[in-house]
């Protein structure tokens, strides 16, 4: 006779937080969101990568690319640049990532003395930035020539038609600072010299970046950026388990921090083969995820396996209709509930702690505290990040209102095949994805400020002020379909509609 579980199967919203005690200390502004990414040993110190927040972007076409991760590492969390591209795109997106240091920034205007003002202004259009490197290829790292600015030119008395090599600042009376100058030295040249943007030139004096006053000040704004020994940020990547021997190599060579196998299903020997690929080949210095698991079992195999965390949820996303199709999965409540139960058991068994993600679902900020409660170490957003202006999609205005494009790596439109694939013909043999679109949010920052800002604020409602506290002391009872009526308004006319998630 087939396993019947004992219970349904639940999600977030059927729960609540019972608040605990709340002392002097408990506000959100000492509240620690820190939390471990990747396994350590009990014992250890510090565990090898953390995040400062507890967030990651999903690996998606429609959400992490080179400008979100960079956005997110900026606030403390971590992009896992999707894995549905070429190796060599994929690898790209990573080295961008990895070059992007803090403060530093390549140079995405550029145009050769020969263009004239037409081409500076029709630049400024496209990509709104007033700094133009004028360099010998017209390349972001080209021979130094040159630097237009707004400064330079006046349209109303001078003609469009002009060349830039007339009205440039030429190499000889600009400022520019050496390859290994420190952020803060680049900073103290800026004021002393009154500069906008301060140029990084190598020893051939080929540009390498720009310092700009405002990003200086941005960065001093973003105490908790997550970055490696050399300030470069950090950056994860996707991997499947069909291509793994050729794309695991360019992804670790373009200097990826961490990788994750995405499957729409995880308990499999395939994804064992893919970890065992990579410690005969890397050790432990390769640190991958694996997943996706819904229960003791899958996270048991995963773990023995040697995967660095594991990611639990099936069927859970917002544009995922695997439940639909196939009617495999569980609600994402109970499968985190579980799997949280058998990370601290393997914890005990063998003092190796390997952190949980909880993938997919979530929906409204204060889902994050209750997943954050009910044992995830950390979460993975798809839609979440989808909304905001850094994710690769497209702004649209449908009927009235923006909206971004968001599809699911199931979806026709993604042909993620190796996502689901089991074997056999490669190719998407049917979807477990959709295309949709979802209410544009604005900037990442402002999302992510204010949402963390929710999670704080329950967490000292807890009594708690960090992540391992609050998975030990929370308090957590499921709630009636009645109850839940309850907790929205009830009773009343809304003068106004608004509230936010
Ligand atoms: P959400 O945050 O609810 O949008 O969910 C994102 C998650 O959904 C991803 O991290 C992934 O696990 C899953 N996903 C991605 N594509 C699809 C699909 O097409 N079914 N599902």
């Amino acid at each position: 006779m087939a396993f019947y579980y004992p219970e349904p199967s639940h999600t977030f919203s059927e729960y609540l937080l019972v608040p605990g005690f709340t002392s002097e200390e408990c506000i959100p502004d000492n509240v620690s969101l820190k939390t471990p990414l990747v396994k350590y040993r009990k014992g250890e110190e510090d565990c090898p990568i953390s995040l400062n927040i507890p967030m990651v972007s999903a690996i998606m076409q429609a959400v992490s690319n080179d400008t979100l991760a960079v956005a997110l590492a900026k606030e403390g969390g971590l992009s896992f640049i999707y894995g549905s591209q070429s190796i060599e795109d994929e690898a790209a997106m990573v080295r961008r990532v990895k070059s992007s240091k803090a403060g530093f920034v390549i140079s995405a205007s550029n145009l050769t003395p020969d263009a004239t003002l037409a081409d500076v202004l029709a630049l400024k259009e496209k990509n709104g930035f007033s700094t133009v490197a004028i360099t010998e290829d017209a390349t972001p790292t080209g021979k130094l020539l040159g630097l237009v600015t707004s400064r330079d030119y006046r349209i109303t008395r001078m003609s469009t038609d002009i060349p830039v090599r007339e009205f440039m600042t030429p190499r000889e009376k600009l400022i520019t600072a050496p390859a290994a100058t420190t952020l803060k030295e680049a900073n103290d040249i800026i004021w002393d010299n009154k500069l906008n943007a301060l140029p990084v030139v190598d020893d051939q004096d080929h540009l390498m970046y720009f310092v700009f006053r405002k990003d200086y000040a941005e960065h001093k704004e973003h105490p908790l950026a997550l970055q490696d020994a050399d300030k470069r940020y950090l950056v994860g990547a996707g991997i499947n388990s069909k291509d793994y021997a050729e794309r695991v190599p360019a992804l670790v060579e373009a200097g990826a921090d961490v990788l994750c196998i995405d499957s729409s299903e995880g308990y499999s020997v395939w994804q064992k083969k893919t970890i065992d690929f990579i410690r005969e080949k890397y050790g432990d210095t390769v640190k991958v995820g694996a997943g996706n698991v819904v229960d003791r079992e899958g996270f048991r195999y995963l773990a023995r396996a040697g995967a660095d965390f594991v990611k639990v949820g099936i069927g859970g996303g917002s544009i995922c209709i695997t439940r639909e199709t196939k009617g495999i999965g569980r609600g994402q409540a109970s499968a985190l509930i579980e799997v949280a139960a058998a990370r601290d058991e393997y914890y005990k068994e063998t003092g190796v702690y390997v952190p949980i993600c909880s993938d997919g679902g979530i929906v409204f900020d204060f889902h994050m505290t209750l997943a954050l409660a009910m044992g995830a170490d950390f979460l993975m957003l798809g839609r979440y990040f989808a909304r905001f202006d850094e994710s690769p999609t497209n702004k649209l205005m449908v009927n009235g209102a923006y909206v971004k494009e968001y599809w699911g790596e199931g979806s026709n439109r993604a042909r993620n095949w190796q996502r689901y694939d089991l074997g056999g013909k490669n190719d998407l043999a049917f979807e477990e994805g959709v295309d949709s679109y979802v209410a544009y949010a604005g900037s990442l920052h402002d999302n992510v400020e204010k949402s963390l800002y929710k999670v704080k604020s329950t967490m000292c409602n807890c009594g708690v002020i960090n992540i391992p506290d609050l998975q030990k002391n929370a308090k957590l009872t499921l709630v009636s379909a009645t109850s839940i009526v309850e907790g929205g308004y009830h009773d009343v006319t809304l003068r106004t509609t608004g509230g936010g998630q």
